[in-house]
């Protein structure tokens, strides 16, 4: 009795480690927390690929930041995820940036808009810009970003369109995604302006609609037979489109 109980509770402590994406820097340069990006209040994740709510999260701390932040084609863009809006939620929060467990890709997309502080999210078209899947020494994206202390980085590609976009942070968890419709799907949208860029695009598809339920990169065992979370050896093939090239 004793020993279930305890890793019932170890089980739920694990699964309530969530994270919220919240601040956005430009070449090194930090906008500040909340700065030009709709984060969610709660750090709980969106768990339905066709929840409507799939592209940009919902509940989103308020006041909304008028900022649109300016981003150079090719500059290098940061996107820094905390346990809770501020970072930690406790001293020495173990969960903080992400639960070591929620093992997954971190990923990047953009829509364009005619206006990114007061745009809505629904039937834009979004192409991907970045992905960080699994590499082949058995890390994943969200292992490079607790590295990072949270954050997450790519660069904007240099042909991309000038003008305004949503950018949309992602991070998938894949810890309990073996058993349908339990990957975790963590994301906020980023208000911005590209600068000195081309005139291109990737392709483009739709949130909800891009991702499937039984997508391989969204229903998948990512143990090994040792139980060690390290993809079991196979390739990762991150859910969305291609990214986008030059
Ligand atoms: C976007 O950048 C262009 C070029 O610098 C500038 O003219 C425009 O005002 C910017 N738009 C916003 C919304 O910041
Ligand atoms: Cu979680």
């Amino acid at each position: 009795m004793k020993t279930s109980g305890f890793l019932l509770l170890a089980i739920s402590a694990i699964s309530r480690a969530h994270t919220i994406a919240q601040r956005v820097s430009v070449n090194g340069n930090d906008n500040g927390q909340l700065v030009g990006i709709r984060s969610p209040s709660s750090d709980y994740p969106i768990m339905n690929v066709n929840d409507a709510n799939i592209a940009c999260n919902t509940g989103i701390h308020q006041p909304v930041s008028s900022k649109v932040i300016d981003i150079p084609a090719g500059a290098k863009v940061g996107v820094m995820w905390g346990h809770v809006i501020g970072g930690p939620q406790v001293a020495n929060d173990p969960d903080n940036p992400i639960a070591k467990s929620h093992k997954g890709p971190v990923i990047f997309y953009m829509a364009k808009v005619n206006d990114a502080a007061a745009s809505g999210t629904s039937s834009l078209q979004w192409f991907k810009v970045s992905q960080d899947g699994l590499d082949s020494s058995g890390k994943w994206g969200v292992d490079r970003m607790i590295a990072n202390n949270g954050w997450t980085y790519f660069t904007m590609p240099s042909c991309v369109a000038s003008g305004q976009y949503l950018l949309r942070a992602e991070i998938i968890a894949l810890h309990s995604a073996s058993h349908q419709g339990q990957a975790q799907f963590y994301m906020a949208c980023a208000q911005i302006n590209v600068t000195g860029g081309g005139s291109k695009a990737g392709t483009t598809v739709s949130f909800p609609g891009a991702y499937s339920a039984t997508d391989p990169g969204i229903l998948i065992n990512i143990y090994d037979t040792a139980g060690n979370p390290t993809g079991g050896g196979k390739p990762y093939t991150v859910p969305g489109p291609a990214v986008m090239t030059c």
